[in-house]
Formats: C-alpha cells, structure tokens, sequence
C-alpha cells in the first residue's frame, strides 16, 4: 500500500471505531537495562543480527555515517532514546511490535527528542534527518509485519515539543529574552519531518505541546514542507495540560490552544502526557466540543508515585479510558508516561465495540484566541480592538518605544485590556524605529503579561516583513493587519498563504493597484476580488477574513470627503450581504482627523459613527475603548451635527460642526482604572500587587511597610511572604496559571530590590547582599530542564543568587563548583524517572566529599517520600 492508500483506510477506520495509539517508549526502553555502550553504538552488529532474526528483513542502514557521528559525541549518551533507532534497533523494533500485538493501530515512532535543539544537550545537532529516517523505517518495519488486509497498522512520525519554549524568558533579567527561535524550531521540524516521511511514516504527530508557539513553528514546517514537496501527510496535534489550573505551561486554556492549532486542519487533536486519565476528562471534554475533528487522549498511567513510577494499573487505566469512551469523548486513545503493551491490551478490551466520538459540525465562526478564547458569534457582538498600543497612533506610546521604556509600553497595552478592548493592535511603524525590533521585542514581552495576553494580537504594520516577525512571536490566534492588492495579486495571494501556515485570520484593506477605493463602488468591487482569491485561489476559510473598506476623514472642507462616512457604511452593509461568513473593521478615530485637538468632538463622532456602522454590519472596530461614550449620551445638538455630517445630511454640515466645536472645551473622558484596592491596609495591598503581578505602586506600598514595620526584613519576611504563599496556595489549587506566578515573582523581586539597601543599612550584611547562593543542575542522564529554568527565575526573583550548570550535569562538576563558588545550597532537578537514582547516587556522593550544604531536590517524578527515604539518608 502507497502513504495515500494508507491514509485513506485510516480515515475510513477512524469513522468507525475508536483507534488505538501505543504505549510510552521510554518506560519500556527503561525495561531492558541497557547501558551506555549500547546508546554509543557498540553492539549494534548484534543488534542487526538480532532484528533480522526477529523481523524476518534486512533493515537497509545507511547508517554507517550515523553511527560514526554518534560513536564520537564527547558526552555519555544514555538516556537520549531516539539514538537507539540506529543503535539498538532490535529494541526499538521489539518495543513497536509488542504494542501491535497488544492492539495498537498506530504506532508511534521512537523520535520524541530527534531535533536538533534536544540533540544538541548531547552535541548531537547534526544527526536529525538520519535519525529520524531511521525512527520511521523500524516503525514502519513492524507495522507493516503486524498488517494484513483486514486490519493494517499505520505509523505516526513524532515531533517532540523540544527542551525550549518559544512564549516564555530563560532569564530573570529579561522578561522579553527567549533561548531559541521560531525560525531554529521551524527549521529542525522540517529536517525531522522529511526524514519521518522519507522513512515510510503516515502521519505526523506533534505532541506533549507544553508552549502552542513551539507547536505553530512546527505546523508552519510540515505545511512548508508539504508545499516542497507537492505531498502531505495528515498532522496529529496533542497538546498537555500541566498543572491544576487546566491551562498548559504557558498558560493558554484548552479550547485557545484548539483555536490556535486549527489551522493545521488536523487528523486529530487532543491532549497526553502530565496527567492522568481522570485529571485529563473535562479538558478533552473542551476540546471536543469544538473541534470538528477527531479527538485523540493517551494519558500517563496516573500520576507517578512516590519513587517515580507510573504505578497505574492496566486495568485502571482501562477503567477510566472506559469512561471516555461510554461518554463518547474520544475517537483515539492510547497511553503515554508509564504505559505498557498491557495498558494497551487493557484499553483495547474496553473501548472494543463502543462507538467513537460523533465528529460534530462547528458553526463557522471567527474563533481566534490569545490564552482565552475570542469567539465572534452573535452573543458577543461588536468587538473592540485596542487602538493605543500604536507609535504612530499615539505620541505616549512613540515616546516610549523610542526611549526603551518598554515597562511603561506595556501599560499601555494593560490599560487598554482593562478598559474593554477584546484584542489589542500593535503596529511599530515609525521611520526612526526598527520595526522587526521594536515588534519582536514588545510581542515578546506582552507573551510574559496574562491579563494583556489573555486576548488576541491584531499585528498592524505595512510592511510584510514586521507582519512575519510578530507572527513568529504569538502563540495564540492573531490577527494581521493588514494585507491588500495595492501591488498586485502576486504579493497579496503569497502574503495571505503565509498567513494560513502561521495560522492567523487577516484584515483586508480596500486598495487595490489604483490606490485606496474612496466610493461604494470601489470599496465593494475591491473586497469583492479579494474574497474571491482568498477563498479560491489560497482557500482561506472566509471566517478568518476581515475586510476594512477604509474610513477616511470627513468634514474636511473638501467635497469628495463629503461621502466617506456613508460609503464606507454601505459597503459595510454590501459586504455582510454579499460576501458570506466574513466581518467587517475599520479604524475608527481615522474619521475625526480633521476634529485633532478637540476631544469631546472626536469622541461624539466616533460614537455615531460607531452607532452606524455597527447597524450597517461592522462588527469589529479599532478604537480606544477609555473613551468611547455612548450614543445616548451625547449632546443632542452635537449629535445632529456630527450626523448631518456622517450621513452627508446638508451642504453645510461640515461647517456648523466646526462652529459648534469651537463652543465646546473640556476634558475627553478617561475611564478610570479600578483602583478600589488602593485603600486596603499596606499588607493587603502588597499582597494585592503580587497576586495580580500589578508593579506600578509596589515601591511606594514597600516603603510604607518599612516605615511601618520598622526593618526592610520584616517587611519581607512579613507582607511580602505572607503575599507570595497566597500565590502559591492559589497556584497549588490550580486558580492561578504558571506565566501569572512569574509575574508574581518578578513584582517580589521589585519590591525586594527597593528593600536591599535598607537591608545593608540594618546590617543584614552587606556581604550578604542576596539570601544565599544556589547551585541549580539537572542531573546526569537527564535534559530536562524547563520547571528547573523557571524555578531558577522564581528563585532569582525571590533575591537568591543562582548559577545554573545546565543539564546532564555530572555529580564531578556540581562539587566541583560547590566548592568554587562555596554555595549555600545545591539543587538537583530532572523529569525521567532514572533521575531518581541519579539523585541519590548525586547525594551518596556529597555525602563523601564531605559536604553538607543542604540539597534541594525538584523535578516531575520526585516526591517527599522518595526523597525522605532514597536521598536525605
Ligand atoms: N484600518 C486598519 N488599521 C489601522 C487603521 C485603519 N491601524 C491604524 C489606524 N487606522 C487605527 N488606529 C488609530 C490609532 C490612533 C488614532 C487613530 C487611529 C488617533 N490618534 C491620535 C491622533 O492622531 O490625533 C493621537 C493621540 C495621541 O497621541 O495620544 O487618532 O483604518 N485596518
């Protein structure tokens, strides 16, 4: 059977009943004790031997050069499992087969960690496509032995989610700093990819997506890649939900993350890994009520226990998948961490014969999303996007951009979240400013601030290349603003291709290759050509169009402007009526330029304007939402004034406004912020800051409590702890999401360092200028190193001095710099189980060097008991 003839059977299958994915591979590599020798390569003859004893066919290996390669890494290579695909590849094959003989559909190739970014821990960049050709043939080896007519087995190539995160900082410092690029990613994927489709894969399988961005970058690679080669494959996408608060890592909800991957037009999506099948249940749930696509779980065996196992049962597990199924939630289960061929063999039994998921149909609406959701349908009307985080729309925010003051920028961004707007529009286009800069560098920064990245990012620049940054630094579902046929068709059918890969909607302007359509005519027949090449020719759904026909100042003193208004209102109208499933924006302090100055004028006249455009259709609008006022409340008189106006009502409608605007002065209005909880007592309020990560008065609150208080040190062992254990009991219980409790810290640590001075003064010590020196290391055999990044961060916020050795750190050189750098405590972190053991034999080995700082132990599978029974001994 060809790739095509596969896919389509599977299809067919998938229709029918609920498939079976496999098991975890590392568990199962974990089982056959092997040993450094065999990840270099060192009985990898035997091996072969072994596997064409077993498969009954020769492996073609042309991997005499990977193996070489993988023979002289300078680094102990157990633990990197992908390598045993071309080391011992008999077990990789045994692996694979003992899960379709225990009822997997679809086998999962042993490719998590085949990238370049997680090879390079073992200064292995260069074997990606290699390794991962080789992955894929052993996969397909023994789907293929275990295939017959009747019931074929199928192989899903695996992109791993990569040791890095696109959305979140590396570096206490620097909110705004991140360790790798969309680019990099992209581009391994794409390496790994082809290798996975050149080595007999079916489908792709992006999975344990902690960060959606990491997951575009690898979308955007498969659907680049597919375009190379005039082939595709189908793309499973399985995201994993990390902690109580039922968010992933960076803090998007289960249905955002749907919507920011939709564009991938997935095989399937859902959810594996982190948690156990019972804690997973109400996000598949999520997910599954919107995706019009089959939904996929392969969960861990529960939780790990006290040593770090999976200790779940089959028959457990089974239970709960059960549960899935008898509610119809799924259409593929399988397992992840701590799965067996028994698990699959139990899950197998249960779901046999039970009906799949019924693949529902979604309304198409515009379903965009930032960590939440933004649906456009009828109960949410209007949308408001946020006009000021503009350099060329606001002079505060120039000012500040230019100047670097790229704090005080965001709080542009968070006053215009705070006062309503549903998405924000950020666009850098200033001739002094380097665009791709000044975008990356802001987006990157709003990607560390929940309550502005919470919503949508429109992306406004003229310049393509400004656009195609900020597209790399939103995990969310944005929005361009803007593309147009002012050059042609050529630049505008490429542009919004590109735009489909990222996965982002996009507003249309009016332009064409005449310039700006001015009349109804014009204005309709240009969205009207451009509907028809998005649509047909890039296939863009027509939900992820946004046509803008152009508002143009009015009462300009010129004739010709004396129809803007109303033109741009009935090409709103003729473009809801004519050009189905679309929206309608439009920048909406543009039709007050000639007002500049006059604030209450403008407001008025937004305000109408607003009123009718919104009867006529539009239903999306750039403004500033601090001071919209309402309709109803505006001064009549002004009112028929800014509507003879608008509507072009009298030859002289243009001239009575402006004298009716010289009467009138005064203040726009300016919505405040709430700042109710300023006349809480000092303590509430600091609490107040940290648990909302609010740092605008935190230094004066800090110094009232020291005042107060009598000693820097109380204040931080007073209100400034009591506010961060409020912050960890509400992220224990799952009320507050990771990225929030960053923000948290980076607030502590403001306040913290007002307080170091006091602190030296009080003879705290000046020597001891932090709270002690931590030496941070993921231990030998393990890469992980995510959670250990961000706890270094929290640490370092919290005023504690971190030297962070990396990862794969041998026990030599932690006493090594404990000793050079006499650190006050040492940190063990890793995420695999073997770490455990690492751990302890880290700690035995403290233990003779004599040391006796204390250890602190961290990681996914550690736990109290196994670190008070197997370590602190
Ligand atoms: N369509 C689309 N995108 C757009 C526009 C549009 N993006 C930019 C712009 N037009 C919409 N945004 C603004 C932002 C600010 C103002 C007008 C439109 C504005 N600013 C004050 C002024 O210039 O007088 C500045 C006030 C200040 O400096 O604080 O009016 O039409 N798709």
């Amino acid at each position: 059977m060809t790739r095509d003839q596969r896919v389509a059977a599977l299809r067919t299958i998938v229709r029918d009943r609920i498939v079976l994915l496999d098991g975890a591979m590392g568990t199962m590599i974990q089982s056959f004790g092997l040993d450094e020798a065999d990840f270099r390569g060192e009985r990898v003859d035997a091996s072969r031997s072994a596997l064409s004893a077993v498969s009954g066919s020769e492996v073609l290996f042309r991997a005499g050069d990977l193996l070489a390669r993988i023979g002289a890494a300078p680094v102990p290579l157990k633990g990197d499992n992908d390598l045993l695909c071309a080391t011992r590849p008999d077990v990789v094959f045994e692996i694979h087969r003992a899960m379709l003989r225990s009822g997997a559909d679809i086998v999962e190739t042993n490719t998590f960690n085949a990238t370049s970014v997680s090879q390079s821990d073992y200064r292995l960049p260069q074997v990606v496509y290699d390794l991962n050709v080789q992955g894929a043939r052993l996969a397909r080896l023994a789907a293929d032995s275990e295939s017959s007519a009747e019931r074929p087995r199928f192989v899903a190539g695996v992109l791993g989610p990569t040791s890095r995160t696109l959305s979140i900082s590396p570096d206490v410092n620097d909110p705004g700093a991140r360790n790798a690029t969309f680019e990099e990613l992209a581009g391994t994927y794409a390496l790994a990819a082809g290798g996975l489709l050149d080595g007999g894969a079916d489908l792709i399988l992006i999975e344990t997506i902690f960060d959606t961005l990491n997951a575009k970058a690898a979308i955007y690679a498969l659907l680049s890649l597919f375009e190379r080669r005039g082939e595709s494959a189908p793309i499973m996408v399985s995201g994993t939900i990390t902690d109580a608060s039922g968010r992933t890592l960076t803090g998007q909800t289960a249905e955002a993350f749907y919507y920011s991957i939709e564009h991938a037009r997935p095989f399937s999506v859902g959810l594996n890994c982190a948690l156990g099948a019972d804690q997973l249940r109400d996000y598949v749930a999520a997910i599954g009520a919107v995706a019009p696509y089959p939904v996929s779980v392969h969960p861990n065996a529960g939780l790990p226990n006290e040593v770090g196992e999976y200790d779940q049962s089959p028959d457990a597990m089974a239970r709960l998948i059960e549960r899935y199924a008898a509610e119809r939630l799924v259409n593929i289960v399988g397992g992840c961490c701590g799965t067996t061929p028994a698990h699959i063999e139990a899950i197998a039994e249960t779901v046999r014969g039970v009906p799949p998921r019924r693949i529902p149909t979604v309304s198409r609406y515009t379903r965009l999303a930032g960590l939440e959701p933004l649906v456009m349908d009828e109960v949410r009307g209007f949308v408001n996007v946020g006009e000021r985080t503009n350099v060329a729309g606001s002079r505060r925010f120039l000012r500040l951009v230019k100047d670097g003051a790229y704090a005080d920028a965001l709080e542009v961004a968070r006053e215009q979240v705070e006062n309503g707007a549903q998405i924000i529009d950020v666009n850098m286009d200033e001739a002094m400013l380097d665009g791709v800069t000044a975008m990356t560098t802001f987006l990157n920064l709003v990607a560390g601030e929940p309550d502005i990245s919470r919503v949508p990012i429109m992306i406004d620049s003229s310049r393509w290349q400004v656009i195609e940054a900020g597209l790399r630094c939103v995990q969310g579902k944005g929005v361009v603003n803007s593309i147009s046929l002012k050059e042609g068709e050529e630049p505008f059918l490429r542009q919004a291709h590109e735009i489909r890969k990222y996965g982002a909607a996009a507003v249309v302007m009016a332009f064409d290759e005449q310039g700006q359509a001015d009349t109804f005519e014009r204005r309709i027949a240009v969205c009207r050509r451009g509907y028809d090449l998005l649509t047909g020719t890039v296939g863009l759904p027509p939900q992820d169009i946004i046509f803008d026909p152009n508002v143009f100042a009015v009462a300009t003193g010129i004739d010709e402007h004396r129809r803007y208004a109303l033109d741009y209102f009935r090409a709103a109208a003729w473009i809801k009526e004519n050009l189905p499933g679309v929206h309608v924006s439009g920048g909406v302090s543009n039709v007050s330029f000639s007002f500049r100055g006059n604030e209450p004028v403008r407001e008025a006249m937004h305000s109408a304007f607003l009123y009718h455009a919104t009867r006529h259709g539009a239903d999306m609008g750039i403004v500033n939402p601090a001071q919209l006022t309402v309709y109803d409340e505006i001064d009549p008189v002004l009112l028929e004034r800014v509507e003879d106006v608008l509507l072009d009502r009298r030859d002289d409608a243009t001239d009575r406004l402006i004298e009716y605007a010289q009467t009138v002065t005064g203040e726009a209005s300016t919505r405040e912020a709430d700042l109710g909880w300023r006349d809480a007592p000092v303590a509430k309020r600091l609490e107040h800051a940290l648990v909302k990560g609010v740092t605008a008065f935190v230094i004066e609150d800090t110094e009232e409590a020291r005042i107060a208080l009598g000693s820097a040190l109380a204040v931080i062992e007073g209100p400034v702890m009591d506010g961060m254990n409020v912050v960890g009991e509400l992220f224990g219980s799952g009320r507050m999401f990771l990225p929030q409790v960053v923000k948290s810290a980076r607030v502590m640590k403001t306040a913290v360092n007002y307080l170091l001075p006091f602190l030296d003064a009080e003879q705290v010590g000046s020597e001891r200028r932090t709270k002690g020196r931590i030496l941070l290391a993921t231990v030998k055999g393990d890469v992980h190193d995510i959670g250990k990044n961000i706890v270094g961060v929290v640490l370092q916020c919290n005023n504690y001095e971190v030297i962070d050795l990396g990862v794969m750190v041998p026990i030599a050189d932690i006493l090594r710099v404990a000793a050079e750098r006499s650190v006050d405590v040492i940190g063990f972190s890793g995420l695999i189980t073997p770490s455990l053991e690492e751990m302890a034999h880290n700690a035995r080995e403290m233990r003779e060097a004599g040391l006796t700082v204390p250890l602190l132990i961290g990681g996914a599978t550690t736990s109290r008991i196994h670190t008070a029974v197997k370590i602190a001994p």
